[in-house]
């Protein structure tokens, strides 16, 4: 994590040095406003369907599915939203994946990147995406409140990933949707349990999605049973030639 965030800095430096905020102020889509995935969580099957070519952890995933062809059948089979990681060094993606689905389809666009710099809030609005993500683990008290502020002038909603106690300070009353990531990002293992455990801390009444290692049918029944009101699925369907229909097959 501390590796990527390293490089993070570097291309925000970047690419604030080639398009001005004003220039990203002009998108069509910085006016426009955004879908909500509050109430597309509880209209829908409450999954959040991720593209993503590859991961630190895994290596490469799906270098060959199309990014647009996913998501037009994620959204045909009852998406809540689709998730686009839009980091390139790492995940293999970028900002203008979400520019090229963002007028095929109709369910909310979560910008799935490591967010350090408020430029990077302007950028995803820009580009068309209506939820952005906030890791706790990369983030001070602070940050994650004047970022929830920000993104809620812009008219993003923010979903505030944690994966143990000492985060759970990080929560605010503003911030739209807690994720419990039940990977942990410096060992990759997971543990739905522990997941589980940390969920019955949260605030009563917050939106919770339970987020990555949902790799069965099973996985996601007791999360939802457990109570988690969304879930966070990318590889289970990444690995297949055809991601759209596993995750047809997973939804019926
Ligand atoms: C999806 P999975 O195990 O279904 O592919 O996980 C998603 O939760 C995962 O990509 C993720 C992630 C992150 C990636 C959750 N939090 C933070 C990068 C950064």
């Amino acid at each position: 994590l501390d590796q990527i965030i390293e490089r993070k800095k570097i291309e925000v430096k970047k690419a604030k040095a080639e398009v001005s905020l004003t220039e990203l102020m002009d998108s069509e889509f910085f006016r426009k406003k955004g879908i909500s995935l509050k109430k597309s969580l509880v209209e829908k099957s409450g999954i959040i369907a991720e593209f993503k070519r590859q991961s630190p952890s895994k290596g490469i995933i799906n270098d060959q599915s199309d990014v647009l062809e996913v998501v037009k059948n994620y959204e045909k089979f009852g998406a809540s939203a689709v998730s686009i990681l839009t980091d390139k060094q790492f995940f293999g993606g970028s900002l203008d994946d979400i520019l090229r689905v963002r007028k095929s389809i109709e369910i909310p666009i979560l910008r799935k990147d490591f967010m350090i710099d408020e430029y990077q809030f302007y950028e995803a609005k820009s580009f068309g995406a209506d939820v952005i993500l906030l890791i706790a683990a990369n983030l001070s008290v602070a940050q994650v409140e004047d970022f929830t502020a920000l993104s809620h002038q812009m008219g993003l909603e923010v979903l505030l990933e944690i994966h143990d106690e000492k985060e759970l300070k990080h929560i605010n009353k503003d911030v739209d949707f807690v994720g419990i990531n039940n990977r942990n990002l410096k060992d990759f293992k997971v543990d739905l349990d522990h997941s589980i455990n940390l969920k019955n801390q949260l605030p009563e009444g917050i939106l919770k999605i339970a987020e990555s290692g949902i790799y069965s049918v099973e996985d996601f029944k007791f999360l939802k049973e457990k109570g988690f009101d969304g879930f966070l699925m990318g590889e289970y369907f990444m690995k297949n030639e055809n991601p759209g229909k596993i995750f047809e097959e997973f939804v019926i």
